[in-house]
């Protein structure tokens, strides 16, 4: 197994750096819904990054978990989290934002932060809602952590100037742009361990094997497909980078 990459430390100064990471799923009865499901590695890269940063994370992949709202205000109760990160999508934007409602009404001193790709293309849909205090557009691992360490100490000041970060000051959006990690390494492994593998199904239908799982082995794309959205959520990236963790990584 090749050794961890090495990342610089941000530590949180603040007692309660918890921080719970969660996915919601699309409508069960809509088009967009796909009962299988495989770990959502997204989340996994920017537990990962949190973690490694000095955070307590927990994660809870609800597409997977199906907790109702109550079920969601119990654990917020339980888990007293003083950041709650969210990967939004178009398809699951509605069930987001019920979410997020629910989130704020239970601990209202809880700041909201939504990533992923509805974020990333639509930050000013998120940001209309007043449950949403962060949007992160694009890569999530350095602006997360860039981002969390400035709620963790206070600093919301900080928090409005980081690249990537969405938010509403004055009653006007900021937007900064995005920027990439330059050294991928530099990128931990996916927090695997923070979910409960075993209750995911794990196939592919094409594939005669199992347990399948998902790995993600570059960012960007050196081409540029009119169909695709790859290089507008992950930019112009003139080389395609290899990010490596080993297989024998991915069979737990
Ligand atoms: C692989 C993939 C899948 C896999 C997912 C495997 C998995 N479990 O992760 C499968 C096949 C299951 C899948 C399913 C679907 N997908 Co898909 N999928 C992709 C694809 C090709 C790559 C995503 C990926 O893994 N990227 C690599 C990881 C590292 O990046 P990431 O997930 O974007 O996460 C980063 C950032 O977004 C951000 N981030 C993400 N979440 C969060 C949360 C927080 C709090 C923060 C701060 C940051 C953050 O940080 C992460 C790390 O840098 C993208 C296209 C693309 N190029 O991105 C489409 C894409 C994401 N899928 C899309 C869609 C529509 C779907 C489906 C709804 C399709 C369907 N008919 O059911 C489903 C439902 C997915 C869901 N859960 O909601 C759309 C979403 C469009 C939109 N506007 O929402 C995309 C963009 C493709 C497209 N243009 O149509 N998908
Ligand atoms: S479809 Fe997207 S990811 Fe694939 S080669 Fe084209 S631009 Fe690159």
């Amino acid at each position: 197994m090749p050794a961890q990459p090495k990342q610089k430390n941000s530590k949180p100064k603040t007692e309660n750096n918890t921080i719970l990471l969660m996915t919601t799923a699309p409508p069960e009865n809509g088009a967009w819904y796909l009962g299988k499901r495989l770990p959502p590695i997204g989340l996994m890269y920017v537990a990962a990054a949190l973690e490694k940063a000095g955070f307590q994370v927990q994660m809870l992949d609800n597409y997977l978990m199906k907790k109702t709202t109550e079920e969601i205000k119990q654990l917020i109760t339980q888990v007293n989290p003083q950041i709650v990160g969210i990967t939004c999508g178009s398809a699951t934007y509605p069930r987001c934002i019920e979410t997020a409602k629910a989130i704020k009404q239970t601990k209202p001193d809880c700041k909201i932060v939504v990533g992923g790709w509805h974020a990333s293309y639509m930050p000013d849909s998120l940001l209309a809602n007043p449950e949403i205090d962060y949007v992160v557009m694009g890569e999530g691992e350095k602006a997360i952590t860039e981002l969390a360490t400035a709620i963790t100490n206070g600093n919301e000041k900080a928090a409005a100037t980081i690249p990537g970060v969405a938010c509403k000051r004055s009653g006007e959006n900021i937007k900064n742009p995005p920027t990439f990690i330059e050294n991928i390494d530099e990128i931990p492994y996916p927090a695997r361990h923070l979910l409960p593998l075993e209750l995911y199904d794990r196939t592919i239908e094409f594939l005669d094997a199992k347990p399948a799982d998902v790995m993600s082995i570059s960012r960007g794309c050196v081409y540029n497909c009119g169909f695709c959205e790859t290089r507008k959520l992950w930019g112009n990236i003139a080389e395609a980078l290899v990010h490596k963790e080993s297989s024998a990584k991915s069979k737990t």
